[in-house]
This record gives C-alpha cells, sequence and structure tokens, in this order.
C-alpha cells in the first residue's frame, strides 16, 4: 500500500510540475485528490489492512494530501502570474503613441464666400433678408419691371410651376418683399439659391447662389453705391483693389452698371487670372428704377436706392482660381479637402 502511496505522489507531483495552464492543472486535481481520484480511492481501500496499520497509513496519506494540496496551489499561482504577465505584454499600452487623428469638416467654399460676404455688409450697416426659393411671377419679374417680352420670362430661361409660379431667378423678390413691408430706410442683403433652366457646363448650372443687395432712403446717390462696393471690393479683396463701372441695361435699375475690380492677382497689369484685362467683372449695379420703387410701395418722389447683385460661385471661382463651376457641386472630397 505504501508502495502505491508512493507511485500516486511522484505521478501527481509530475502531473503538478508539468501542468502548463490551470486548465490542465484542474484536471490533474480531479484525477488525483478529486472525490473519484486516485487518493480517495487508496483511502477507501484500508478497509482491507489490519487494524494496527490504519493509523500510520491513514497518517501518511493525509500528508501526502496535504502536500500535494500545497504543490497544487503554488503551481496554480504560478499559472496565473504566467497568465497575467503574457496578457500584459500582449496588450500593452503605448501612451507615447500619436492620438488617432479625428477628422474636421469645414465649410464649403460657397458658405465661405457668402458668409465673408455677409460679414463685410453687416459691418456697413446692411441686414439679411430671406424669402421663399418658390416665388410668384409678379414678385420676380413683374415688380422688377422687366418687360413682357424679356427673354429671361421664356420657359426655356426659367422653371415654371404655373403661368403664375416659378423657381426665383434673382433673390430680387427678397427686396420687393422687403420694401412692401417696411419703410425707409432700408438696408439688406440677400443671398440665397437662385434657379435657371441652364444646362450645366464651366460656368453655367441650373441653380447657383447670388448676394443682391438693396439701400433705400432720401437721398440716397449713385455716389453711395459707389463708395459702398468700393469699400465692398477692398474688404473682398484686399485694400489695393479699385473698382470700374462700365454702362449696362437692367429692367430693374436706372441707370446701370456691370462693375469690374481691379485683378487682386497682378494688381491690374494683366494676368491669367484677369485674362489679361487687368479687371474681373463681379458685379453688376444701378440705381432702383422709379418702376421697381413703386411696386414695393415706396414713393420715388420721396425715396431713391442703389441696388446690386453677384454671383457667389463667381466669386468664390475667382478667388479660390476654381476653374470650373461643376466641380462646386460635385462634393468630392479630394476636391473640398483643399480649401
Ligand atoms: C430690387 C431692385 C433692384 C439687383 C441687381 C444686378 C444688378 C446684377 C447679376 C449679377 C451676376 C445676377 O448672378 S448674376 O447673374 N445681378 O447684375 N442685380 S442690380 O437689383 C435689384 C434688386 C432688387 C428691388
Amino acid at each position: 500500500m505504501k508502495e502505491q502511496l508512493e507511485r500516486i505522489r511522484s505521478a501527481a507531483e509530475a502531473a503538478i510540475r508539468e501542468a502548463a495552464d490551470e486548465q490542465t492543472l484542474e484536471e490533474s486535481r480531479v484525477r488525483f485528490l478529486g472525490k473519484k481520484g486516485e487518493l480517495t480511492a487508496l483511502l477507501r481501500g484500508m478497509g482491507s489492512l489490519p487494524p494496527e496499520e490504519r493509523p500510520t497509513v491513514g497518517a501518511l496519506v493525509n500528508t501526502v494530501r496535504t502536500q500535494l494540496e500545497e504543490a497544487l496551489k503554488e503551481r496554480f499561482e504560478q499559472l496565473r502570474a504566467q497568465g497575467l504577465e503574457r496578457r500584459l505584454r500582449a496588450e500593452t499600452v503605448d501612451v507615447t503613441l500619436p492620438a488617432p487623428e479625428k477628422p474636421v469638416g469645414h465649410l464649403h467654399p460657397i458658405t465661405r464666400t457668402r458668409n465673408r460676404m455677409a460679414e463685410i455688409f453687416t459691418g456697413m450697416g446692411f441686414s439679411i433678408a430671406e424669402g421663399p426659393e418658390v416665388e410668384s411671377a409678379y414678385n420676380n419679374f413683374d415688380a422688377l419691371n422687366a418687360p413682357a417680352d424679356h427673354p429671361s420670362r421664356d420657359e426655356t430661361d426659367t422653371f415654371y410651376f404655373s403661368d403664375d409660379v416659378l423657381l426665383r431667378t434673382q433673390t430680387s423678390p427678397v427686396q420687393i418683399r422687403a420694401m412692401a413691408g417696411k419703410t425707409p430706410p432700408i438696408r439688406i442683403i440677400s443671398p440665397g439659391r437662385v434657379y435657371r433652366s441652364d444646362v450645366a457646363d464651366a460656368t453655367h448650372s441650373p441653380m447657383f447662389h447670388q448676394c443682391e443687395g438693396l439701400v433705400v432712403d432720401r437721398g440716397i446717390t449713385m455716389g453711395d453705391l459707389k463708395g459702398t462696393l468700393d469699400a465692398f471690393a477692398k474688404a473682398m479683396f484686399g485694400s489695393r483693389t479699385r473698382i470700374r463701372f462700365r454702362p449696362h441695361n437692367f429692367p430693374f435699375t436706372e441707370p446701370s452698371a456691370e462693375v469690374d475690380v481691379s485683378c487682386f492677382v497682378c494688381g491690374g497689369k494683366g494676368c491669367r487670372l484677369c485674362k489679361g484685362e487687368g479687371w474681373i467683372e463681379i458685379l453688376g449695379a444701378g440705381m432702383v428704377h422709379p418702376n421697381v420703387l413703386r411696386a414695393g410701395g415706396i414713393d420715388p418722389e420721396v425715396y431713391s436706392g442703389f441696388a446690386f447683385g453677384m454671383g457667389i460661385e463667381r466669386v468664390a471661382m475667382t478667388m479660390y482660381g476654381i476653374d470650373d463651376l461643376r466641380l462646386l457641386f460635385e462634393n468630392d472630397r479630394r476636391f473640398l479637402d483643399q480649401f
């Protein structure tokens, strides 16, 4: 029996030593010390021993059990420590690594250009007026003194829902609404979307953005118009910018002008941006036609006013050196990320 005990002891010790993980070790514990284990079986077999030997053998079995339990405990601790060590090594965090970058977006170049315009004009005392993009033919054409046969009224140029309802072709109706709603002084700009039935190409789009402005008060002159646009051009394109008025014709203003700014790249000498001209056409402007003032419920004998309009995409393309309008609407990140 003692021999048997020795065999179990050395087998158990070897199993404990060689167990490579906690699971195998637990299996050895069950095999030797469990209820149905080898050592337990041996204890049960003590009944066949002569009674005088039982206490010695019993004590011996218990000593072996205690020793094995201790060896098991020690090996469990060892394996647990080794496992922890392995995990710590595998899951190491290098706190000196740079943090993963969070992609931060930015405003679209059209929005940035619009915001800059709004900032400049509000700085001069203008407020921002908005209105619906679906308008009446009256607000979009009649009130703006457009003759019945004006080409812009044609179905091939304007998106109509019906004879009287259309997508606005300019933001001027916003100003008609503003005039009808209050008495002068009026100082507003109306940035917003407009629609024209054009096929998209490098310079045309069926939807684009305008920023128009309107000032109405007693004694407003062309001098006020020039001073305002000169201040705007200097703020937008740089303090050395000059402006130039060329006579033009719009139904809603009289007199009317197209307005150029001196090229902010070459200063007027002529370069690639201004196509050798030294000047870049940016705005249309003029003194509000008396018929338009009347349509807005304002007496042209008492009040006068000036108005101007510009395409936001056109200004953005000039400032950022973009040569195709369509790029602004495709929303390709490779393009937009450059701004
Ligand atoms: C009212 C009276 C007059 C707005 C004006 C222009 C001249 C003009 C164009 C610029 C480029 C349109 O986007 S564009 O194609 N606009 O040249 N707009 S004066 O005149 C008004 C507006 C409202 C009541």
